[in-house]
């Protein structure tokens, strides 16, 4: 068999997202009720996903470990309305049908719905300037949300895969507190989940610098899959993952801020380097951004433990202890601690 015929083959038989919903949710298919409401919180990912194996059900090639925002995320209340049309309000303002957001929310409920429109109202905490992605915690109160609606009563595994259909960092928003993402093995994603890392330091600290609220020249799903098929550092990635992450479990063992911080802030700053190597490259860094990074290493020269990790735009988080707080706050003008111990509530 020839590749072309191999590839054809493979999307042939390519697995669709509908396929998992109907695994998922067999026997539990059910008339929805009145409304179902839920948080969940943005997280930031310490060791990030930054390509996929499938695009259509987010299977990333690595797995990823990320630490929830607390209070700061999406509170989602999902109803069934009577016409055929989904609308969708986002913090009181209703938004247009031909909205990306909202193509993308619909095309995702057709999973669900059978022949029905949802009213739909999300309204989220997440400091828009701040950068931080909002489709993690969206999707995650989204799924949350319809688990109410239907009575489905999935367990947490279950619900990140559902979420991860939506946005794969989504799968990690399902869970409070330190959360790793198994990258999985199988076609069908289904070893392909989140889990809860049995973790508590609340000492850790960590702080958002909103350098630019402009939006970003290329969205990180367009900019990861041009990472993964031109980029020449990539081949690298997996492997810097996989030591990564074995650094940063431990690390989160022995609360070690200075080795947790050394593989985040390197885990972040090779994505980076992975995503200027493609073509087109790309490069979300701004005068800023680099002018906050030659900061966070002059005061660590200075005696500082403060590092840094970054996500698809020009924004900067801080990792620091809570005892180098005073510290670090008057180094950085504008930090936004976040209360990553609060939880939110739906
Ligand atoms: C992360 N990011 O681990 C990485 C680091 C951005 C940089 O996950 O295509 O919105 O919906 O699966 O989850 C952003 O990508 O992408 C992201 P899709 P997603 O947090």
């Amino acid at each position: 068999m020839n590749v072309s015929r191999v590839a054809w083959r493979r999307k042939e038989c390519a697995l669709k997202k509908s396929d998992v919903v109907e695994e998922l949710l067999d026997g539990r298919r059910r008339a929805p009720g009145a409304s179902g409401t839920a948080f969940a919180p943005a997280n930031i990912a310490l060791c990030k996903y930054w390509g996929k194996r499938d695009d259509e059900l987010n299977l990333p090639m690595t797995s990823s470990l990320s630490l929830s925002l607390g209070a700061l995320g999406a509170t989602t209340e999902i109803a069934p309305c009577d016409g055929p049309a989904d609308r969708v309000w986002l913090n009181g303002e209703a938004l247009s049908g031909e909205s990306p957001f909202v193509r993308r929310l619909t095309a995702y409920l057709d999973l669900y719905r059978s022949g029905h429109g949802y009213d739909v109202h999300t309204v989220s905490t997440v400091p828009v300037a701040a950068g931080l992605a909002s489709s993690a915690s969206g999707f995650a109160a989204l799924v949350l949300a319809l688990n109410e609606l239907y009575g489905w009563e999935l367990d947490r595994k279950a619900l990140s895969i559902l979420a991860r259909l939506g946005s794969g960092s989504a799968s990690r928003s399902v869970f409070d507190g330190f959360v790793e993402w198994h990258a999985g093995a199988r076609d069908d994603g289904m070893d392909s989940y989140a889990e809860r890392l049995d973790v508590s330091w609340p000492e850790l600290r960590l702080g958002l610098l909103a350098l630019s609220s402009a939006e970003k020249p290329v969205g990180s799903r367009d900019a990861m899959k041009n990472t993964r098929d031109t980029g020449a550092l990539y081949a690298a990635w997996p492997e810097k993952v996989a030591g990564d992450l074995v650094e940063i479990r431990g690390a989160l063992r022995d609360k070690d801020v200075e080795r947790l911080g050394r593989a985040a802030e390197s885990n972040a700053l090779t994505m980076h380097a992975t995503m200027l190597s493609g073509w087109p490259p790309i490069l979300y860094w701004l005068p800023e951004s680099v002018q906050t990074l030659q900061a966070v290493w002059a005061a660590r020269k200075e005696g500082v433990p403060v590092y840094c990790t970054m996500d698809a735009g020009p924004n900067v988080k801080l990792l620091f202890l809570d005892e180098d707080r005073s510290r670090v706050t008057e180094r950085f003008e504008g930090l936004q601690l976040v209360e990553t111990n609060r939880k939110g509530s739906a």
